[in-house]
């Protein structure tokens, strides 16, 4: 598949959700990334199961549903229960007991399964989940807010991630502080999509179409 665009939902105005799902939509984004918090796991809340229902009946796209939630095998459900095939849950390794378990559940649902991995986590803490998950969210800040700096060291995370994925089965994905030049360096290398939030996309001076557009056409290049 192509290399694909996220929209970090927690960037969008929420005011007007119905009129920024359209606008993405139809400015071509390939998917939405919704970022639930639960003030525990991380520092913050972001969005919640509301906006998730809100967002999945405005679109046919597919939902990409970050997890930052402590153990949440305890309420996995109540999000796959408003998901379809071509969805993503995914959750963090380490706010779970025994998160291959809740990673089948995911699975059992026909949901795709995904891990995402902290700035601090190393691959090989994770190496096993890289058998079960299809899709992993490398973490370039960490988890809780939009519009935090780049932390520099997880570039090292990719140089030894990206050659397991074709073995092992999953692809890969860049979540925070997502540039331009991140996504002019990165995909080249295999990565195969991006969450776009405050740093290229939302609050621009340019309409999402044009910075979408811009994107594609200097990657063509
Ligand atoms: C962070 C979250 C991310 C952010 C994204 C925002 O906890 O998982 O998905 O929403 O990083 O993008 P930016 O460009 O503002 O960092
Ligand atoms: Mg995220």
């Amino acid at each position: 598949m192509a290399l694909e665009f996220m929209a970090s939902m927690m960037c969008a105005d929420v005011g007007h959700l119905a009129r920024e799902v359209a606008d993405l939509e139809n400015a071509g984004i390939d998917s939405f990334h919704i970022d639930i918090m639960d003030g525990r796991y991380v520092p913050n809340f972001a969005l919640g199961l509301h906006d998730l229902i809100f967002i999945r009946q405005a679109t046919e796209k597919p939902l990409d549903v970050h997890l930052m939630l402590e153990h949440p095998n305890n309420t996995v459900e109540l999000f796959i229960r408003h998901l379809r095939k071509g969805d993503t849950i995914y959750i963090h390794p380490e706010a779970e007991y025994h998160p291959s378990a809740t990673l089948q559940k995911i699975i059992d649902a026909g949901i795709t399964p995904g891990i995402a991995i902290n700035p601090g986590t190393s691959i090989e803490n994770v190496r096993m989940l890289l058998r079960i998950a299809k899709k992993v969210l490398v973490m370039s800040v960490n988890p809780g807010g939009a519009g935090q700096m780049y932390l520099p060291y997880i570039s090292e995370k990719y140089d030894e991630i990206l050659p397991l994925k074709e073995q092992m089965g999953f692809k890969v994905y860049w979540d925070g502080a997502c540039s331009r030049d991140k996504v002019m360096t990165y995909a080249p290398k295999g990565v195969d999509g991006f969450v776009l939030g405050t740093t290229v996309l939302f609050g621009q001076d340019q309409s999402y179409a044009s910075i979408l557009g811009d994107l594609r056409k200097e990657l063509e290049k």
